[in-house]
């Protein structure tokens, strides 16, 4: 068996399983903003990445794409339905992001997720190198941390999450809190999108457990009071994207003339709105709709001089309150459209697909009004990317202050998608604002983004990992003494 230095464990393996049209298989890397962090902390490393392939049953032999040694996972379609569906996206998702839908409790469901978390651990202990480095990924994995310690007591263990943490009274509802507490406490350093996620489980350690905390530490005895005593440190290292890789793709000459196609094809409108999100309850995107809705009954906006395209990507399609979410959405659209789109133009144009990453470059410099409007979002990458493509300054991003990303991007047009009215005259000034002013804010967003980039947010998490529970000294931008 071979061992890494640096092993990443997170729900899914970085590639996909495509079967070409002879019927020959192979693997594709999932261009994720994950990968491509890692893709920037790997080189010299020797790294592997355990997960899930993707489908239900026996798991495929291990194997190598891209330098990176992959170790799958297996998971049976009832462990898919009852850790993945369930007890991740029906109990946990609801809770960590405000109840915006209730949650589903269910004991089996807990059952299959610790069952499964065990796996993943002993699959990370077994490609672990003496004292190497292991960086567990989100809330599918929260037990992972104290399971995989009790293995290998000499690993170093970090885990991010990439969602909110809730509040405390909103946690406390889970029944197995205090054991999601202490599966989170075997890792050294814990990582959270805003300094208020590492607050929330700073406070629930504290009130739920009954564990000291010391500014951003929290310290216990994982074996009992006589034990050893282990020191976790908790703070915020916002995640990013690869600004340089986005920035010279949406310079490209392909993808300026597909913007300029793709405004063309919806009749070149004066103003073209733009809506990207998984099709998530979370997203706000009916809230965006009502909106756009009221301001077109209302006579502020009008096809075919001003255009909606929402993009809407497929996700999570097994889970009822998805599917009655689509089925939501899809009935608005139809609604607008059929009261208020002339003919030959709409109102909205709605898309449910994936696209590849230059279709997306051109979407968003096509767009002058970018809407990013959730009720809740870990960070939201798709703010970040819409900035990242606008080397020509244009363009203006609503974005609303429930997103990890409005505590960064300042300058952008920060919303509250619950109050319409609001969120109406955001869009508005965002549509009205002069050009001097969107080129000054997109000017300062760029260089927000430019100079937090993922490259900058993987560098600094493992450096806090390395240190913790002591913060790292500070680092300049690229690993010099600020
Ligand atoms: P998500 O909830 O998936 O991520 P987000 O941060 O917006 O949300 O990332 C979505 C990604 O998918 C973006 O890179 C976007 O470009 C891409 N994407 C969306 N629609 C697409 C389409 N139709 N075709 C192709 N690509 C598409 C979770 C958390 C977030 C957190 C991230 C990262 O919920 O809060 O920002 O993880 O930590």
């Amino acid at each position: 068996m071979r061992t890494f230095d640096l092993v990443v464990v997170a729900n899914r393996l970085p590639v996909d399983r495509v079967v070409d049209p002879d019927g020959t298989e192979q693997w594709r890397t999932s261009p994720g903003g994950l990968v491509t962090a890692m893709e920037s902390v790997m080189p010299g490393r020797d790294g592997a990445w355990v997960g899930w392939a993707g489908e239900a049953g026996e798991a495929p032999e291990p194997f190598v794409e891209n330098d990176m040694y992959l170790q799958p996972v297996a998971l049976s379609a009832e462990e898919v339905e009852q850790y993945y569906e369930g007890f991740s996206n029906e109990t946990l998702w609801p809770i960590y992001h405000d109840v915006i839908v209730s949650a589903t409790f269910h004991r089996f469901w807990w059952n299959a997720y610790r069952a499964v978390n065990q796996r993943f651990a002993e699959a990370a202990a077994r490609v672990a190198a003496p004292g190497a480095t292991v960086w567990v990924h989100d809330y599918q994995l929260q037990l992972v941390p104290a399971m995989l310690r009790e293995l290998r007591p000499d690993v170093r263990i970090g885990w991010f999450n990439h969602i909110p943490f809730p509040p405390v009274e909103l946690f406390a509802q889970l029944p197995w809190r205090q054991s999601l507490v202490e599966g989170l406490l075997g890792a050294d350093f814990l990582g959270f999108q805003r300094t208020a996620d590492a607050e929330n489980f700073l406070r629930a350690c504290r009130r739920l457990v009954g564990l000291p905390t010391k500014g951003d530490t929290v310290t216990h005895h994982p074996h009992g009071d006589d034990g050893e005593a282990h020191t976790v440190r908790a703070s915020a290292i916002p995640i990013s994207i690869d600004f340089n890789g986005l920035d010279e793709l949406a310079r490209t000459p392909e993808v300026k003339a597909r913007a300029a196609e793709i405004r063309s094809s919806l009749g070149d409108p004066e103003i073209l709105m733009l809506g990207v999100d998984r099709l998530d309850y979370t997203k706000g995107i009916r809230h965006r709709l009502k909106a756009y809705e009221e301001l077109l009954r209302d006579g502020e906006v009008a096809p075919p001089e001003t255009a909606l395209l929402q993009v809407a990507t497929p996700s999570r399609e097994r889970v009822a309150a998805y599917r009655n979410l689509r089925t939501q959405v899809e009935g608005t659209v139809g609604r607008i459209n059929g009261e208020h789109s002339p003919i030959g133009a709409q109102a909205v144009q709605y898309l449910h697909h994936s696209y590849p990453r230059s279709e997306m470059a051109a979407l968003f410099l096509a767009a002058d009004v970018m809407l990013v409007t959730p009720l809740r979002d870990g960070m939201n990458l798709v703010a970040k990317e819409y900035v990242s493509c606008r080397h020509d300054l244009g363009g203006a991003l609503v974005l609303s202050e429930f997103t990890g990303a409005a505590r960064e991007l300042h300058q952008a047009f920060v919303c509250n998608p619950h109050d319409i009215e609001g969120l109406k005259q955001t869009i508005m000034r965002a549509v009205r604002a002069p050009e001097a002013d969107r080129r000054r804010r997109m000017r300062a967003l760029r260089k927000r983004v430019a100079d937090h980039d993922v490259q900058r947010w993987a560098q600094r998490y493992l450096e806090a990992l390395a240190s913790a529970p002591e913060r790292p000294e500070r680092q300049g931008r690229h690993g010099k003494s600020a």
